[in-house]
């Protein structure tokens, strides 16, 4: 393929120095900005993130804030996770819906105080949304992107890594709990997060001149460690089940068909732009889901929509496959119709080398 080019639109990000001279080899772009895909080859990154530390330059994650003494109304407007327990500290992963139910983004929120909020979005313009809904309902909020580029420690060796450049203190966070820490004199927000199932923390780094000497703070430190570069992982986010916004689902499936109804406490999230939708889908059940899904042969890159048929009839398509060496399969996640998603059922996937046979398995791999 092509390069990309980086613009005004296709943001660089205060890391960009760190991530290039690491070698980056490939770029996505995610939120009008360049995300890393491959450092070394994604079989490479992968083993390494899975045995020992990585530092990931995802300011691809932006921050939809929002401040002022509507902020909390807003917010609830936003999805069907009831937010009314949420206590400043607290990170929450949110299905976030228009008026039809329909999946807008999948962000991770942070409660900052009582009339502050950060949206760490995936990728979708919600910003343009939320603002949309502030206007029309006269709410005395501000709605803007600030300078915050979050840098994610993944990986086995995460805490350890931590805790050398903010101190012991950081190993007592709990999963999707954030607290401040000292760097070098200041203030910064870390919480036990981040787009893998290994574990690890997300750094809020606010402003960009605070970038770089993080990172390098964060590689010196690591070097004991086998630190490297790294980003999110294809193949172990499909291991693990974590959903890609735009890939794996969009404003066509409900959080019930992505298998967010955990998330969601429709009945009492009051508030909520497409509660109404939202109530009738969870009292029915989805007729779809998200399963994973084992294909058996070679596989191409998954870089577009491969229907699942039965029997030759259409049943559903496969978003996101990779081959995983730990686990010696393709590994893949597909929104499957409810006659073939039980686990066991034998089912076809058309890639665009062909055919391949394949299975819905019991549960995502790790
Ligand atoms: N961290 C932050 N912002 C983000 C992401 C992130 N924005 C974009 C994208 N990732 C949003 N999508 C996800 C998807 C899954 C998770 C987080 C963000 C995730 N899920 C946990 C899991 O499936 O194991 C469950 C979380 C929970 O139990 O509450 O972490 O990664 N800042």
């Amino acid at each position: 393929m092509a390069v990309i080019v980086p613009s005004r639109r296709v943001r660089r990000t205060p890391f960009s120095e760190g991530v290039e001279a690491a070698g980056v080899k490939a770029y996505t772009v995610y939120n009008h900005m360049l995300l890393p895909t491959v450092f070394r080859s994604v079989e490479e990154d992968y083993h390494h993130l899975k045995s020992a530390v990585q530092v990931w330059d995802v300011s691809v994650e932006r921050q939809v804030e929002l401040r002022g003494p509507d902020a909390g109304r807003l917010m609830q407007m936003l999805t069907p996770r009831d937010l009314r327990g949420m206590l400043p500290g607290a990170c929450y992963y949110l299905p976030t819906v228009d008026e039809t139910g329909g999946m807008l983004n999948d962000p991770v929120a942070l409660k900052l105080s009582e009339d502050r909020y950060w949206v760490s979005i995936a990728d979708s313009d919600l910003l343009l949304w939320v603002k949309g809904l502030a206007y029309a309902w006269h709410l005395d909020v501000i709605v803007d992107e600030p300078d915050v580029s979050p840098l994610a420690i993944q990986g086995p060796k995460a805490d350890d890594l931590a805790a050398a450049v903010f101190g012991d203190g950081v190993r007592a966070l709990k999963f999707f709990r954030y607290g401040y820490f000292d760097f070098e004199g200041t203030q910064m927000l870390v919480a036990r997060s981040g787009y893998s199932k290994q574990g690890g923390f997300e750094v809020y780094v606010e402003g960009h001149e605070r970038g770089m000497p993080l990172w390098n703070a964060l590689m010196e430190a690591g070097r004991n460690m086998d630190v490297h570069a790294g980003c999110p992982n294809l193949i172990e986010r499909v291991e693990g089940g974590l959903l890609s916004y735009g890939n794996d689902m969009n404003r066509d499936n409900t959080p019930h068909e992505c298998g967010l109804g955990r998330f969601c406490s429709t009945q009492t999230a009051v508030g909520c732009v497409g509660r109404d939708a939202l109530l009738r889908v969870a009292k029915e059940g989805p007729v779809k889901q998200v399963r994973a899904i084992e294909i058996e042969g070679d596989i191409p890159s998954c870089d577009r929509l491969w229907k699942i048929t039965a029997g030759g009839k259409p049943i559903g398509q496969v978003t996101s496959a990779a081959y995983s060496p730990d686990f010696g399969v393709n590994v893949a996640i597909g929104m499957v119709r409810m006659t073939h998603w039980d686990a066991g059922t034998p089912i076809e996937v058309q890639t665009q080398d062909g055919r391949r046979d394949a299975v819905v398995h019991e549960a995502f791999w790790i």
